[in-house]
């Protein structure tokens, strides 16, 4: 149970507006569903205690419209926002308004958010931390030639090349530099394409991680200055910076990796006083971690971390947000198991073009270890207004390969009709023996499964 949020608004859609609401309802705290016209016929917008329309389908009206939210905090007398992912959850103006509006802002304060959404900043903070971060130009790139290509030389061939306001997705604003000529000019290009992408043109350089994994560790931090780290996850299956299949523990890493990245995790929220839920995201290659960006959100990929520690995630998030203390320490932390995730989407599974339109029958997998964590039925119409994610199939087992063969089973059950999805190719990759060895690393997709 919480203490101070009696109503808490979910600012955001789809599945994690529903597991939001679920995590709301064990805790006591009654929900008021906010959506768009198109979402008028949501499962969580049903489901809540109150819900508002704030606005019309495109998001930018709507999900996006800061104002919107906060009247509909304020007209339903809420005492909390929950963002979600996506959307609002990392927008550090909008953290700063809700909480200057007297509600709480569940995730950490608007400062934190704002530090980690300039990557210069963000990894500055984590490697004053102790975080093992990419050797790179430790700040902004310089404007004379000479200069540049002193840092360049010194950090090495490739490098990489990233706009500070970037990162999180989409993949813009970002060149590899093989030679030094490659350097100059790149320089240049990927200047404006920050200015035009993020209205800001500082860049930094780091060495070119040219076949790493991505990994990344959940951390959990109260207000009272406690931290603990919930272990790790691979998100290395993914296209275009779209994450398709997650899994934990990730394969192939030690426990003294885990406990010893892990710990510095920790040991950074405390130093930087976060709160919340979080996310260290880190390359991993040839046995090395180098933190590359943090999330300050709830992810899509959580429900693997709950379930191979048993913790609900979205309850200490908001339980920490009401000011209580973790209920846990690191020594209290199991991890059992393994747990993997197929994220379902609306879409072709060759092409990856959207199909979005009315799902005529739906059935969902169960049985031991399968989880599914989705907001859609039958005769529901997925509106083409929004990301295509219709649900996540998360399977348990007591070890890699039980959770893989759970996960066989699982995909075969799951009946979604009407439109095109990818289940043919999660089938196709839950089988993949380069899968079943755990070593994929964040090019496989593009590279074996053609249309990048
Ligand atoms: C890198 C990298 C290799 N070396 N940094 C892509 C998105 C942005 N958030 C960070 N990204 C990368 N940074 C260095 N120094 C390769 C990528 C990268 C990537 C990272 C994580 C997951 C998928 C990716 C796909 C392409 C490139």
């Amino acid at each position: 149970m919480v203490e101070n949020i009696k109503k808490l608004v979910i600012a955001n859609r789809g599945e994690i507006a529903l597991r939001i609401l679920r995590a709301c309802r064990q805790l006591g705290i009654s929900t008021v569903a906010l959506h768009s016209e198109a979402d008028r016929e949501a499962k969580y917008v049903r489901l809540a205690d109150e819900s508002v329309c704030i606005g019309p389908s495109a998001a930018a009206e709507s999900y996006l419209n800061i104002a919107s939210v906060i009247a509909a905090a304020e007209v339903t007398e809420a005492q909390a926002i929950h963002p979600g992912y996506g959307f609002l959850s990392e927008n550090p103006d909008f953290a700063e308004r809700v909480e200057q509006s007297g509600f709480t802002f569940v995730g950490p304060e608007a400062e934190t958010i704002r530090v980690m959404g300039d990557k210069i900043s963000a990894i500055a903070a984590m490697k004053a931390a102790g975080v093992p971060c990419v050797p790179g130009s430790d700040g902004p790139v310089p404007n004379d030639p000479e200069e540049i290509l002193a840092i360049g030389r010194k950090i090495g061939f490739p490098l990489m090349i990233k706009a500070t306001g970037g990162g999180g997705g989409g993949g813009k604003g970002m060149r590899v530099a093989r030679s030094e000529a490659e350097l100059l000019e790149n320089i240049e290009m990927t200047k404006k394409e920050a200015a035009a992408a993020f209205g800001n043109d500082v860049i930094y350089m780091e060495r070119f991680l040219e076949k790493p994994r991505h990994v990344e560790f959940q951390v959990l931090a109260d207000t009272h200055g406690n931290a603990v780290h919930l272990g790790d996850r691979d998100c290395s299956m993914q296209r275009r910076h779209q994450k398709v299949i997650e899994e934990a523990p990730a394969p192939g890493i030690t426990d003294k990796q885990r406990q010893e990245i892990g710990n510095r995790c920790a040991e950074a929220c405390r130093k930087i006083g976060y709160r919340g839920a979080g996310t260290f995201e880190f390359l991993y290659e040839d046995g090395e971690f180098f933190f590359i960006e943090m999330n300050t959100r709830i992810q899509v990929e959580h429900p693997v971390t709950e379930m191979i520690t048993g913790i609900d995630l979205l309850q200490e998030q908001i339980r920490v947000a009401d000011g209580a203390k973790l209920q846990f320490e690191q020594k209290d932390i199991q991890f059992s198991g393994h747990a993997i995730e197929c994220r379902l989407n609306a879409e072709d599974p060759d092409t990856f073009v959207p199909s979005p339109g009315r799902i005529t029958q739906y059935h969902m997998a169960g049985g031991p270890g399968v989880r599914v964590d989705s907001h859609v039925y039958s005769n529901y119409f997925v509106p083409p207004y929004y990301d295509s994610m219709i649900g996540k199939v998360i399977t348990y087992g007591m070890n890699r390969q039980e959770a893989l063969v759970r996960m066989n089973g699982a995909l075969q059950e799951m009946v979604v009709e009407g439109i095109k999805t990818n289940l043919p190719l999660h089938l196709r990759l839950i089988r993949d023996p380069n899968f079943a060895k755990g070593e994929c690393d964040i090019h496989y997709l593009e590279k074996q499964y053609g249309m990048s």
